[in-house]
């Protein structure tokens, strides 16, 4: 398979039960062992990690515990030709944790959050990387005034603050979203990500992860948040997926909503030299009518949809479309895209 020099990514959360608001898991549980088999089998090169991915119950656990399970992690990786990409702290599921982490009102449970999270930058340097991505999930409100949003924004700044001082390798990307869990999120936009990392002690180590669901979630294309970031040198990482409009969050397969949207995506991704830069995460959940031995292909189709798109990406005859533009018919140069996607 041609990989085009890039590399690719997701995480065990990518290979689920089916379990939704409404119905309880369809599929039974994959050991992550088992797994860890799929990424090779399917083409994929490394792992993203939650730190309770790699060391469960860590909230009960000693720091040289901790350290003793994810240190044993790098040896299971290598023996299966994988890296780590990245580690995020799970701020989202602990009780403490329900109205916000780190901007929670309650002091013990951002006490929790700051703890946590430093446990996750260690489990990160034990398993390799010195990536540590923040899914804000929680950061935000049910209730518009039931926090302080400058306040709110100003604690996020001295979290990563304190990360960034805990660990003086440690880059953190930020994984902007709009909603869900909560109503409204803090940090909904690559702008309001890039913004938040400029405001910290150490702008150089701070960066952000777009994902194309949550963009499309927040209106926006998810192509442009793309070339926003790569404008700023802070695109790190991505979960490309798929979003079919304004609803829950679905992680469709890549591209199987709106193809052209997909394309974009890589064509930037692409024309800026991604590949050197940052791996591509796939954020993608089967549908939940598969069956387990089935409940895979939703990663083979998003890895190969982004290959195939590299391709139609470097064949699009680039004279063609300057002329277009130069001429500014732009119908025509619609045309054109139409024609090369429907491959002819
Ligand atoms: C949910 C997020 C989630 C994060 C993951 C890594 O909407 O996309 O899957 O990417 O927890 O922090
Ligand atoms: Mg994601």
């Amino acid at each position: 398979m041609e990989k085009y020099g890039y590399r690719f990514s997701f995480g065990p959360w990518n290979i689920h039960e089916g379990a939704d608001p409404f119905g309880p898991a369809v599929r039974p549980s994959r050991s992550f062992a088992d797994k860890l088999a799929v990424y090779k089998e399917l083409g994929f090169d490394a792992v993203q990690f939650h730190d309770d991915d790699a060391v469960p119950h860590l909230d009960d656990l000693t720091p040289a515990q901790i350290q003793a399970e994810a240190a044993a992690w790098r040896q299971t990786l290598a023996d299966n030709g994988l890296t780590a990409e990245f580690v995020a702290p799970r701020l989202w599921e602990h009780p403490l944790t329900i109205d916000g982490a780190f901007t929670a009102n309650d002091a013990n449970a951002r006490q929790y959050a700051l703890d946590r999270a430093r446990k996750a930058a260690d489990i990160a340097r034990e398993l390799g990387t010195n990536l540590m991505v923040l899914w804000l999930a929680r950061e935000g409100t049910y209730l518009r005034e039931a926090k302080d949003a400058v306040w709110a924004t100003q604690q996020l700044v001295e979290a990563i603050n304190m990360l960034l001082a805990y660990d003086s390798e440690l880059r953190i990307v930020i994984e902007p979203k709009p909603n869900e869990p909560m109503d409204q999120a803090y940090i909904p936009t690559m702008g309001h990500g890039l913004a938040l990392g400029m405001q910290t002690d150490d702008p150089s180590r701070v960066g952000v992860l777009m994902e194309s669901a949550h963009a499309v979630l927040a209106g926006l294309d998810p192509s442009d948040e793309i070339a926003f970031a790569l404008a700023f040198g802070k695109l790190w990482s991505v979960h490309l997926n798929d979003q079919n409009g304004l609803k829950y969050d679905q992680d469709r397969s890549f591209g199987a909503i709106d193809l052209r949207r997909a394309f974009n995506q890589v064509r930037v991704l692409d024309e800026n030299r991604y590949w050197e830069i940052g791996m591509v995460g796939l954020d993608v959940k089967a549908l939940r009518t598969q069956p387990a031995d089935m409940a895979t292909k939703h990663l083979r189709n998003s890895l190969h949809t982004f290959l195939r798109l590299v391709e139609r990406s470097r064949s699009l005859d680039r004279t063609a479309v300057a002329d277009l533009i130069t001429a500014r018919d732009y119908e025509e140069l619609d045309w054109l895209i139409l024609n090369h996607l429907l491959g002819s």
